[in-house]
């Protein structure tokens, strides 16, 4: 049986694709059921749109938004739909993803996108702030995300104490 996807992301280019792994990687880690599409606010903004409208009557929760250089995908999503859109600028382009930051991350008054960091680092975050939101209303995963935590604290500590032997 195919589960209805809770996270919905999107990409503006398949190029965008190595990047946006780093959030599967995590919705994966968390058993969160998603859906990866790729859709560009500029090359495809019809289709775009319609994605993004969809999505909660879909039983979509939480969409992530990744693209670079003249990055409005993440925007134009969140003008579509009242779901909480998770934007992620994409590196790369004669600018390295400062073009993208700026432009996911400087929303007009009115339509909110929250922007994770440019490239790896964000996206994993956009993957970990979905689990979060979802987190919110389901205890098994909350207790999932402070294990996690509670991982990455161990797996510092080791790497500490490896330090003090050197
Ligand atoms: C954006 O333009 C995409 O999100 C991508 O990051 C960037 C470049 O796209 P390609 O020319 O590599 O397809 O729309």
């Amino acid at each position: 049986m195919h589960t209805a996807p809770l996270v919905l992301l999107m990409m503006g280019s398949d190029t965008d694709l190595p990047i946006m792994q780093e959030a599967v990687g995590i919705l994966r880690k968390f058993d969160i059921p998603y859906e990866m599409r790729i859709s560009s606010a500029h090359r495809s903004p019809a289709r775009t749109m319609a994605l993004a409208s969809e999505a909660a009557g879909r039983g979509v929760k939480i969409i992530i938004a990744g693209a670079g250089m003249a990055a409005h995908l993440a925007g134009v999503v969140a003008s579509k739909t009242i779901l909480p859109v998770i934007g992620v600028p994409m590196p790369g382009g004669a600018l390295n993803g400062v073009d993208a930051l700026y432009a996911t991350v400087q929303m007009p008054a009115g339509i909110p996108v929250a922007t994770m960091a440019i490239g790896k680092a964000g996206a994993k975050n956009a993957g970990l702030f979905a689990v979060q939101i979802l987190a919110l209303s389901e205890p098994k995963l909350a207790r999932s995300l402070l294990n996690y935590r509670a991982e990455m604290d161990k797996e510092l500590e080791q790497k500490d104490a490896e330090l003090q032997l050197r």
